[in-house]
């Protein structure tokens, strides 16, 4: 039986009410980055303080004079997330030592797009991973640099068409694929790396309160779905996540302190790609061959994540 299917039946119960995003924010309709983002905020709870690169939640979230963040937040520049979350996690930790504050724990949060993180603030990223500041990292990524124009990054997936990697008579698209951002973040030997997807929101709060709960660095990295990137219909975020997971473009797991783990919520056969292809814009050009060069890449980097979670015997049976 499927939770997210019964999502009315009991996920009341076990999803706090309370909104730290609240509405009125400027998002577009059928954001899922927003939704990603109450969810956080509901994991997280009150005792949290949030610094945002600019970027899609930044713009839709504090028009000036007005803000839908019930927890302290701190607008930074699109380079210097982590940075700025590491110089508060500290500044707190000394004012705890000298008695200037309370005495109660409060997690320091980084967020930034796609291109704030794995692009425009890779470096504060890494050095705050390194030097193990207590403290999130959460990349919502739309796989665009969205709010300036749709423009690709680094996080943008091979063939999909941008407006700066147009896909026309002499370029599919985008022709990179993909970083493998929370690969990377396993290389830097933090005690956390998760995935999640907001249409997967038990998984997504669970994994939020894990890493809350550790004390150290911890990096989570979202699939962000983007109707108006991705040209797709508004109604379809959540069905769009779904199919990302199910077709392996997205798998959702989890490495704590590098032991791999697929979440339950992962299927034992994957769907095809061109299930998740099909009903978006961006990939509406691509030819079943560029599918199948796509498909086959999906499936190695599903089969070796597998085995990295031990899921598949070790050799080659
Ligand atoms: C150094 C710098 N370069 C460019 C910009 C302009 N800019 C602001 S937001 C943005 C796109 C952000 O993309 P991403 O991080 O993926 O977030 P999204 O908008 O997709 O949520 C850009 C290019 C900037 N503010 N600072
Ligand atoms: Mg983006």
């Amino acid at each position: 039986m499927n939770i997210v299917e019964n999502f009315d039946l009991f996920a009341p119960r076990l999803i706090n009410s309370k909104e730290l995003l609240s509405s009125g924010h400027r998002a577009c309709s059928g954001c899922a980055e927003v939704l990603a983002v109450r969810l956080m905020c509901k994991a997280l709870g009150e005792n949290t303080v949030i610094a945002s690169a600019t970027g899609c939640m930044e713009i839709v979230s504090s028009m000036f004079p007005t803000t839908a963040w019930r927890v302290p937040w701190i607008h930074v520049a699109f380079e210097n997330t982590a940075a700025v979350a590491s110089g508060v996690e500290a500044g707190l930790k000394a004012l705890r030592r000298k008695g200037r504050i309370d005495d109660r724990y409060i997690k320091v949060v980084g967020m930034a797009g796609d291109g704030g993180t794995m692009d425009i603030g890779f470096q504060a990223l890494s050095g705050a991973m390194e030097r193990g500041h207590d403290m999130i990292f959460v990349c919502f990524d739309n796989e665009a640099y969205m709010n300036t124009g749709i423009q690709r990054s680094s996080g943008t997936p091979m063939g999909a068409s941008t407006t700066t990697a147009p896909a026309g008579k002499v370029s599919m698209g985008q022709k990179t694929w993909k970083k493998n951002m929370p690969e990377i973040l396993v290389a830097h030997e933090i005690p956390y790396v998760a995935t999640v997807c907001p249409s997967y929101p038990l998984d997504f709060i669970r994994k939020i309160e894990k890493a809350k709960s550790i004390k150290g660095p911890s990096y989570i990295h979202c699939f962000s779905m983007c109707p108006t990137g991705w040209r797709s219909p508004s109604h379809s975020a959540i069905s769009m996540g779904r199919l990302a997971v199910e077709t392996g473009v997205f798998p959702l797991y989890e490495v704590e302190h590098g032991h791999y783990r697929l979440s339950p919520d992962m299927p034992k056969k994957l769907k095809p790609i061109k299930d998740y292809f099909k009903p978006q814009g961006r990939f509406r050009h691509l030819t079943p061959d560029e599918i199948d060069m796509i498909q086959q890449r999906v499936t190695v980097e599903f089969v070796k994540l597998k085995e990295k979670a031990k899921f598949l015997k070790t050799g080659n049976e």
